[in-house]
Formats: C-alpha cells, structure tokens, sequence
C-alpha cells in the first residue's frame, strides 16, 4: 500500500478531489500553508494499493496547473540613510508538489 501527500494551489483542489472520487479513490483534504509564500494551500493524503498509484498520479497531473506568482521580498539591510525599495519578484507555484510512501501497517476500525 502508498501513501500520497499532494500539496495542491487551493484553486485546483476541488477539481481534484471531485476527480479523485469520481475514480473511486479515498481521499481527506487538509488546510494548510506554504512555508515560503505563508499563503493557504491544501494538502491532499489519499491511502491506495499500488496498482492504483498511476491512475492517482494521473489524476493530480490533468489538475493541477503551475502558475507564476509575484512576492515582496524581504528589504535588506541597509546603512543608515541609504533607501532601497525591493521589486516584486517572480516565482513559480504549483502544479503539485507530491510525495509517495511505503505503508508499514494499514488498519482500520
Ligand atoms: P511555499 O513554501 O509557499 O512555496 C511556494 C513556491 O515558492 C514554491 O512552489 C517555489 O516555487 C517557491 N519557493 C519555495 N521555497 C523557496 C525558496 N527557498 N527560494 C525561492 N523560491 C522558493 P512549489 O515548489 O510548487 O511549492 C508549493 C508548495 O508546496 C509550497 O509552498 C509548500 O507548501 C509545498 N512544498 C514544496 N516543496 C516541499 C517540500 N520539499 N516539503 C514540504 N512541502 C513542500
């Protein structure tokens, strides 16, 4: 058995999951927040036997979409009278940021 932790763009969330369960996959669905941006995501953990992998990887794949994303960074530090605004920068975001685990023991009540 896997486990898939998906880290999704919030906007591509509710198409995955109602694509997830339209092929019959298990899915829960958790809020969460990027560490870098500080800004919402959802991060998406589906339990699967293997031969299921591909088709959920598949599924992730058609839904989720990268997209470029403007930050403020940090000002740096400066001496005394000096002024310097930082520009907005450029980063890419998303699709999917996707880790897949070996399940030990899976059990359920
Ligand atoms: P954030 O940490 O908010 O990162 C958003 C985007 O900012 C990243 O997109 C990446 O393009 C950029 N970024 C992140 N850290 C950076 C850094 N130190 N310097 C420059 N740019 C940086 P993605 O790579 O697509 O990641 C999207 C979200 O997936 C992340 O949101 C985070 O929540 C999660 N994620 C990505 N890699 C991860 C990892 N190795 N472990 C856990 N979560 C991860």
């Amino acid at each position: 058995m896997k486990l898939i932790v998906a880290v999704v763009n919030s906007d591509d969330s509710r198409t995955l999951i109602e694509r997830l369960m339209r092929h019959g996959h298990s899915a829960t669905v958790i809020g969460s927040t990027g560490g870098f941006l500080r800004e919402g995501n959802t991060t998406i953990v589906i339990g699967a036997q293997e031969d299921k992998l591909e088709d959920i990887l598949f599924v992730i794949r058609q839904s989720c979409h990268t997209r470029k994303q403007f930050i403020n960074p940090l000002p740096p530090v400066l001496e005394p009278g000096e002024l310097q605004i930082p520009s907005p920068i450029e980063v890419q975001v998303g699709g999917a940021t996707v880790f897949v685990l070996s399940v030990e023991r899976f059990e359920k009540y």
